[in-house]
Formats: C-alpha cells, structure tokens, sequence
C-alpha cells in the first residue's frame, strides 16, 4: 500500500507529513500533534487554502507545496480569570465543580475563540492574525478594508483600458449571451471588457451617441464602487447585468420594447448594488445606520444603490447619458429608480402579483405593463444564480451564506435580532436552498416563462435540477446526522470515561462538504 503527502505550515514554517494510506486516524492525528510541538491538551486546528477548517484524518485530501495548509496551535488551558476564580469559590462552598461551570467555561472558550479567529471581527482587535506589534486595532478596520483601494483600482482600470482595444472574438461574444456563462474564469478587467462588449452589440453606443471614453470611465467608476463583500460585489454584478442581457437575447426583447426600455434594463442591472456593505435592510434598520436614518427606514439600501448610480452618472465624463434628449435623460431615470427598487425582496409578492394580474391580457404597447416586465426582469435576473450551471451556481451560495453568516455574527455581537435563514447554527446550505428555490425562484421564474415560453428550457431546467440536487444533499446530510449520533451513542457505552477527543467520526467525513462552509 502507497503512502500520502501532505504539505503544511505551522507558524509559517513550512512542514510535509508522510503517512501510509491505512493510517489508522489517531496516528495521522498523533503526527500533527507533534509536527505542532503540541501538548496532549492542545487543540488544533488545520486550515485548507480557502481558510476553512478540515478534518485532520487519514482522508485528508493531498496538496502540494503551493495549495499546502496551514497548521494552527490553541492553548487549552489559557483560563479567564474571573471564571477560575468563580469556580474556586463554588469548589469550597459546593465540594465539587458543577457541570454548569464546566460548561460555561466551554462557551467562553469558544466565543473567545471565535473573537480572536474570525477575520470580519478584527477590527475588535483580538485577530490571532493581526495581533502582532504593527498592528494598530481600529473601530474603522472593516471600513478600510471594505473599500477597494485606489491602487487596486487604478491596477484595474489600466488592465481594462489597455484589453478594450483588443477584439473580442464572436465565439465569446455568443457565449456572452447564454446563462450558462462562466464568470469564475474571468478578473475584473476582463469583465469589466465583457460589460462594454454588452453595450457595445446592443448598438447602444450608435443609439445613442455613447463615447468609449465615456463608457469606459463609466463602468470604471462602477468597478471602483462595489466593495470588497462575500457577495454583493462586482462580479454579482456582473453576473446579474449577464443574466439580464441573455434574457434580452433569449425573448428577443428588441423587437417588443424600444432602445431607452434595454438601455434602462442593462444599466439598472449594472448598478443594481452599488456600495453594499454585506449588511441587508433589516440591519440597517436595527442597527438605525446612516442609511436607514437618511431613506427613513424604506429601502435603504436600494435607494443608496441608486443614489450612487446618479452620483456616478452627474459627472459629465462619466455620464454615458450625456447625449440624451432632455425627455429620454427623465425617463431612463425615472426607469432606472424604479428597477433598482423593484430589487428590494420585501416587495417580491407585490410586483410578482402585480405581474400575474396583467399576464393573461399582456400588451406591449402599454407602458404600465412594460414596467412591470422591467422589474420581473431586474429580480429574476439578480436572483438567478441557481439558473447558471452547477459548478458555476453552487460557489455563489456558498459566497452568500459567507455574508449572511458575517451580519448574523455581527448581529450577535451588537444583541440585534438575527434573522433565522443567516444563522450559522440553523442553516445548511440545502435546507436554505430548497426552500428558496420551491417557493420563490420556480413560481417567480415559471410567471416569466409563461410570457416567454423559451425560457422554459434555458432558466426552468437548470432550476429543477438545482433544486434536485439540493434536495438530495438534504437528505445525505440527514443520514449523515443519523450516523453521526448513532456511532457517538456506541462509542460512550463502549468507553464510559473517553475523554477530550471531540473531532467527527473520520467515517462522516466523505459526507462533511455537504455541510456549508465553516466562516
Ligand atoms: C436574496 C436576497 C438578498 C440577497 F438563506 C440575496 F435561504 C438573495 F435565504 N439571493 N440571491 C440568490 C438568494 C439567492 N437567496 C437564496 N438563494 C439564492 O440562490 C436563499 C438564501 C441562501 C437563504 Cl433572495
Ligand atoms: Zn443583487
């Protein structure tokens, strides 16, 4: 039988493990152990490259010297203080130590843990990773770091500028069209290509006299100003303005709805989620933010996300309406507050049913009900992940759990309330997904499809699959609870008094990628 390498850093150093692959589990543990220069009461902590933790086990996955993992060291026995204290006290008055310290001992453990290992939490102060002597903890951390920087920026901008002058090959620009597009494969200069490519072969810059310069500094601006978030970041913008310029291809908009209708639409989605911080409207309302103190508690987000789009658009060189007519500057902005409105989730019932009143007697030619179309356009386009391919869909909830799970730890920390589908202890990523996908994104996209009954093969289907293969990771994963309570039941009657080995059944592991990721 062969035998496995694994490579690792511990304290920076770089290390390699060699173990046969029937290792039994404790010895693979036993080497880390001491590859650590670890105590039998230390615990350890083994990070893959993306910072999630893994399982140390036999089935560790093997990695080379440039994806190696990184080894990490906590102390057990580091007590607080006023607990120890405390629990004097009780040892004399009560002869023993009650379960209860005990366990509150273990929860000040693990939130002090989660304080001084969660990297959304630095500013506090507490990071292991920053807390060395450079490092100044500032209440403005997260701000800092949210923001790109302008040498990131600038980076960008000169990547972008020098690429737009490249041609575009008609194999991608097809492929632009379709939702099965991939935009992990693409950096954000090329994307930011991609995004004039789009304006380009709608025949906006001829419709209406666009110059490249313009449109260049337009969606660098755009670039600049979606923040470094989990999520809500410039690639999700991306992937909403592709979705939204496949539907237009897909229902052959252009022959129904006029030029300014398309520009609205593609400009909206553009703009859709300018400056979002990661934190959604019910934070801003608890935490009462800036926004939700300017917009009165109504929508703050979307009408900061349209606010920064006027901002944008007021500077004349960047301003690719600037050649528009008085009447059709007022009516692209008037259509373009209603789609990044339209965007607020509070109101999904509302214009959905909106939508289905008019369905059967739909007309074209009535501006009412090409509004309405404009805002199922914009939603069913911002929340179409789960219609791109699997491989493509599935990094994005894994990215958007990632956000919820930050706000709901920072609700948490503030005593807001947390809303039940961002909790990290209520959520996996099935239970959230199929839920999400049966009673929102099927009847939401099936209404569309009603209208145009082609999409039926290009958004439905790869829905229904997602929500199969959601549906059967649920199921997986409740074995896999199963099996995990069942073998610890046998594992405590066969050894009454097994003390301190708390890492899952190596057995459960095949199945523990189900589970969402570890933030
Ligand atoms: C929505 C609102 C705000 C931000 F937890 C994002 F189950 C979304 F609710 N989007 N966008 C895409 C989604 C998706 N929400 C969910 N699934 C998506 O695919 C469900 C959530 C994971 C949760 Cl609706
Ligand atoms: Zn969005």
């Amino acid at each position: 039988m062969g035998s496995k390498i694994i490579y690792f850093t511990i304290n920076g150093r770089p290390e390699q493990a060699e173990f046969p692959l029937d290792c039994p589990a404790q010895d693979v543990k036993d080497l880390f152990r001491s590859a650590a220069e670890a105590g039998p009461h230390d615990i350890l902590k083994l990070y893959n490259p993306k910072g999630n933790i893994i399982n140390i086990s036999p089935q560790l996955a093997p990695n080379t010297p440039q994806s190696s993992y990184k080894l990490e060291v906590v102390a057990a026995n580091c007590n607080s203080e006023p607990l120890q204290s405390l629990e004097k006290k009780i040892l004399i008055e009560a002869g023993e130590t009650p379960a209860i310290v005990y366990e509150m001992k273990r929860q000040v453990e693990s939130f002090r843990e989660k304080l001084e290992s969660v990297e959304h939490l630095s500013w506090l102060g507490l990071f292991k990773e920053l807390s060395d002597a450079t490092h100044k903890p500032s209440p403005f951390y997260h701000k800092r770091t949210l923001r790109k920087t302008r040498e990131e920026c600038e980076h960008v901008r000169d990547k972008f500028i020098q690429m737009s002058s490249l041609e575009v090959s008609d194999e991608v620009r097809q492929y632009l069209k379709t939702p099965t597009f991939d935009n992990w494969q693409w950096e954000d200069a090329e994307i930011m290509v991609l995004l004039q490519v789009m304006y380009v072969d709608l025949d906006f810059i001829s419709t209406f006299n666009i110059e490249l310069e313009v449109l260049q500094q337009f969606l660098y601006q755009v670039y600049r100003r979606y923040n470094n978030i989990p999520f809500h970041n410039f690639k999700h913008c991306f992937c909403v303005t592709q979705m939204m310029y496949g539907l237009i291809w897909l229902t052959d908009l252009r022959s129904t709805m006029d030029s300014i209708d398309l520009l609205t639409l593609l400009t909206s989605a553009v703009c859709h989620d300018l400056d979002h911080t990661g934190y959604n409207n019910a934070y801003q309302i608890n935490a009462r933010t800036e926004l939700a103190l300017r917009y009165n508690d109504i929508s703050p987000l979307e009408n900061h996300h349209c606010a920064v789009a006027f901002e944008i658009l007021e500077k004349n060189e960047s301003n690719i309406f600037r050649n528009l007519s008085t009447d059709q500057y007022k009516r692209i902005r008037e259509g373009i507050i209603r789609c990044i409105l339209a965007t607020d989730m509070t109101r999904h019932n509302e214009i959905l049913n909106k939508f289905k009143s008019i369905l059967t007697v739909f007309d074209f030619s009535s501006k009412d009900h090409r509004d309405v179309l404009m805002m199922i356009l914009i939603k069913v386009s911002d929340i179409s992940n789960e219609a791109r391919p699997m491989d493509v869909a599935e990094p994005w909830l894994d990215c958007l759990l990632q956000e919820f799970f930050n706000q709901s730890d920072m609700e948490k920390l503030e005593g807001l309330p947390v809303s039940p589908f961002m909790d990290r202890d209520k959520v996996t990523k099935p239970s959230s997904q199929t839920g999400f996908i049966r009673f929102v994104l099927l009847p939401l996209f099936m209404e569309l499809a009603s209208l145009f009954p082609c999409l039926e093969l290009h958004i439905i289907d790869p829905v229904r699959k997602a929500l199969d293969y959601y549906t059967e990771m649920e199921k997986a994963l409740e074995r896999d609870t199963l099996t995990r309570a069942q073998s610890d039941k046998t594992a405590k009657s066969k050894e009454p008094s097994a003390s301190g080995s708390k890492e899952p059944d190596p057995e459960a592991e095949a199945e523990s990628s189900l589970k969402p990721t570890a933030v």
